[in-house]
This record gives structure tokens, sequence and C-alpha cells, in this order.
């Protein structure tokens, strides 16, 4: 962290005690550190917005690996953008259910467009993408 600046901002008082109950629950130490997280959040959900930014992200996966054909077309998506993904690792959370999660990265639309695909395919109980950034140039 560079140098700290100091700000003060006018908040309406309930909205700062659901501010501060908020903080608790999550186990934040001071509001500052939850303002600052706030802040990066946004920038970094701007970040992913723009189509050509360069993004990294997780797609989770719970499926039934008995599905009928499943496995085949999970494979064949990801070999389709093997540029884009990084890593994957694979449980086996019970006598069906199986967890997946692919380490992905590349251009936005690409890799949403590859979470998309992943997470609708026909089988997949239940999916989830979650967007981050290199960090570089996040203060
Ligand atoms: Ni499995």
């Amino acid at each position: 962290m560079g140098d700290l600046a100091r700000i003060g901002i006018a908040i309406p008082e309930e909205l700062l005690e659901e501010f501060d109950r908020l903080i608790e629950r999550r186990g934040y130490e001071t509001r500052s550190e939850a303002v600052r997280d706030l802040v990066r959040k946004e920038l970094v959900d701007e970040i992913s917005a723009s189509p050509n930014m360069e993004v990294y992200g997780t797609v989770t996966l719970i499926y039934d690996h008995h599905a009928r054909l499943l496995l085949d077309k999970l494979t064949e998506i990801q070999h389709q953008h093997h540029g884009a993904i990084i890593s994957s690792l694979h449980v086996h959370l019970d006598h069906d259910n199986c967890l997946e999660v692919i380490l992905v990265r590349g251009k936005s639309t690409l890799v949403q467009k590859l979470a998309n695909a992943l997470i609708a395919t026909k089988g997949v109980k239940h999916g989830r993408f979650m967007l981050t950034t290199s960090g570089r140039g996040l203060p």
C-alpha cells in the first residue's frame, strides 16, 4: 500500500449502522479496510466489464458424473478453449457427485463465454463463475 490519504464522508446514520454490522459479520477490523475492499471490488468489476481486459477467474461446477455425455461435453468445451485454461481440479465428492474447479485467464468476453458454456452444460447441477484481475494496477 502506498501513502495513505484521509477522507471524511457524510453518510446517513442508519446506513452507517448497517455498514458497521456488515463489516463486523465479515470480520473486518476497521471501517477503513472495509471501505478499501469495497472500492477495489468496484474497480475489479469495472475492469472485468471491459471486453478486452485480461482477466483471471475460476469456474466451479458440481455435477453427477453418471449424466450421459456430460463429461465428454465438458472436456470438449475445455479443449475448444485450451488457451484460456490454466489448470483444473477434480474432486470425487461421493459415489455420484463431482466438484470441478477450472482456473481460466484471457480476454474478459472470452472467459465469460467459456464459463457460461460450462455452467449451462446439461447435467451440471450448480455452477458459479468468479472473475478477478491479476492485481496489477490495483492499489
Ligand atoms: Ni469425479
